[in-house]
């Protein structure tokens, strides 16, 4: 089967899962004059293989509630593949969580990881269980009845769970926690622990920070500075406030941040004290980002997304499509003249069109976020040989990552033109690089 006829054969076999068949459909048409070239991975019927995950493993969640009722939730864990390391990929609870969310999120993941140039596969799992409006303990409760059917699937060496949507700093602790009573071993099963437990400096900012590296490598490309630049963030969570804070620093002016109930725009720019409310807000009251409105006295819609206040650059850190057609001709009838994707596959196929046909720099996802998985595998690398890098150094690996990762885009993606197809560069990347491996390994 050539890779149109894998698609179509895909979409025959999971009609219920749009997300999973929208990555899909991105990354095969964007290798497909690549694959054409290479008669043999037909043969080994490649695409189907690199498209469907290794396994996937599925668990009822049970769990008591402060009031003493037992609650059930849906865990998974989707390992995709580890043709170039151990399964490696974030958990996600929330309340959208389904099997395509999920599927989507490990695919995209492993061609993520192939591209960051360190040793990882890619896995994505979670629950349906939604943090938001729960007690501590009942997030405790809940995260520890998870690992208890996750852990006999994971390890240091099989698969390392991670932070996303709704996963971060406390939930990583008591899922840790509770997995190495049950392995009784202390290791690195897990990243994004805190600093005291083998945690990594620098990857609560990793994401964020390593958007704005990858961005900085585009800008470069043009000869533009960051400097004065209007910009507009979507969410308030992990890695839209560092993808602030690292604007902050370069002198960008960040006007936006929202939630699932909508968004805030400051005119006068979130200025360092103003974003320290916010991670206070976010991180210890885990209050509404309304809230800020009320305390700066400026601007809150409710029930829509910030793509209509006029920017340089957006960057979409919340969630998958929520950048859509008419907001994609909304920011460049607007004059934005770059789009680096913080979360997953923010803009739909019909956003990135526009984008791409107005010839305004844009990043995918699963480039421009990448720091924040190749600082877990940096993470990975220090409780391996059990040390800590600093700050600095971790810091130059990961700013050295991203812009490797861009290299690899300008290499695969520069058209005749000269204009750099990012989405073509890093899928061919990530694409070849799992493919080759997964040829000399034999049929599995
Ligand atoms: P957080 O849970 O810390 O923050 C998520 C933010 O996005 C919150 O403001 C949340 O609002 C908002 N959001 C979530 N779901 C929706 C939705 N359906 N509609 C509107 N807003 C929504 O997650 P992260 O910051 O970690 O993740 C953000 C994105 O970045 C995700 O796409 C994730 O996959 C991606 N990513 C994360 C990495 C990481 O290291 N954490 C690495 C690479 C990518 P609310 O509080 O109202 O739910
Ligand atoms: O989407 C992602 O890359 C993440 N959520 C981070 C995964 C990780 O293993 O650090």
């Amino acid at each position: 089967m050539n890779a149109q006829e894998v698609l179509n054969e895909l979409k025959r076999r999971f009609p219920n899962e749009p997300e999973y068949l929208q990555a899909v459909t991105e990354v095969l048409e964007s290798i497909e004059e690549v694959y054409n070239q290479y008669p043999e991975f037909e043969k080994l019927n490649l695409v189907e293989r690199l498209c469907i995950p290794d396994r996937i493993f599925s668990f009822r969640v049970t769990w008591v509630d402060d009031r003493g009722n037992v609650r059930t939730n849906m865990g998974y864990r989707i390992q995709h593949s580890n043709a170039i390391g151990p399964y490696k990929g974030g958990i996600r609870f929330h309340a959208s969580v389904n099997p395509s969310i999920l599927k989507f999120l490990a695919f995209e993941q492993t061609f993520k990881n192939a591209l960051t140039t360190l040793p990882m596969g890619g896995a994505k799992g979670g629950s349906d269980f939604s943090p938001r409006g729960k007690s501590n303990a009942e997030v405790m409760r809940f995260c520890q009845a998870f690992v208890l059917e996750l852990w006999k699937h994971i390890g240091p060496d099989t698969d390392v769970p991670a932070g996303d949507i709704g996963v971060g700093g406390r939930e990583i602790a008591y899922m840790f926690g509770m997995y190495k009573k049950l392995s009784k071993e202390f290791t690195g099963t897990f990243t994004g622990k805190g600093l005291e437990f083998g945690g990594s400096l620098i990857r609560p900012e990793a994401t964020g920070y390593g958007n704005i590296y990858f961005l900085l490598e585009m800008l470069k490309t043009k000869n533009i500075d960051i400097k004065g630049k209007v910009c507009t963030v979507s969410g308030s969570g992990n890695v839209a406030q560092y993808t602030v804070e690292k604007l902050i620093e370069l002198g960008a002016k960040v006007v936006t941040l929202s939630d699932s109930n909508g968004y805030i725009y400051d005119p006068d720019g979130i200025d360092s004290e103003k974003l320290e409310y916010v991670k206070e807000l976010k991180e210890m009251y885990r209050g509404r980002i309304r809230e800020y409105a009320e305390k700066y006295n400026c601007k809150y819609v409710e029930g829509a997304r910030p793509w209509g206040e006029k920017c340089d650059i957006a960057l979409p850190s919340a969630t998958q499509n929520e950048i859509g057609e008419d907001d994609a001709k909304t920011l460049v009838a607007n004059g934005c003249i770059a789009v680096s994707e913080g979360a997953n596959m923010p803009s739909t196929p019909a956003a990135i069109e526009v984008f791409q046909n107005a010839k305004i720099l844009y990043a995918p996802g699963k480039a421009a976020n990448a720091g924040g998985v190749a600082t877990s595998g940096l993470e990975m690398t220090q409780n391996s040989v059990r040390m800590s890098w600093s700050r600095e150094e971790v810091d130059a690996k990961l700013k050295d990552i991203m812009q490797s990762i861009h290299a690899q885009c300008v290499k695969y993606g520069a058209e005749p033109d000269g204009y750099i197809n990012y989405v073509k560069g890093a899928n061919i990347a990530g694409f070849m690089k799992v493919a080759k491996t997964v040829i000399v390994q034999g049929i599995l």
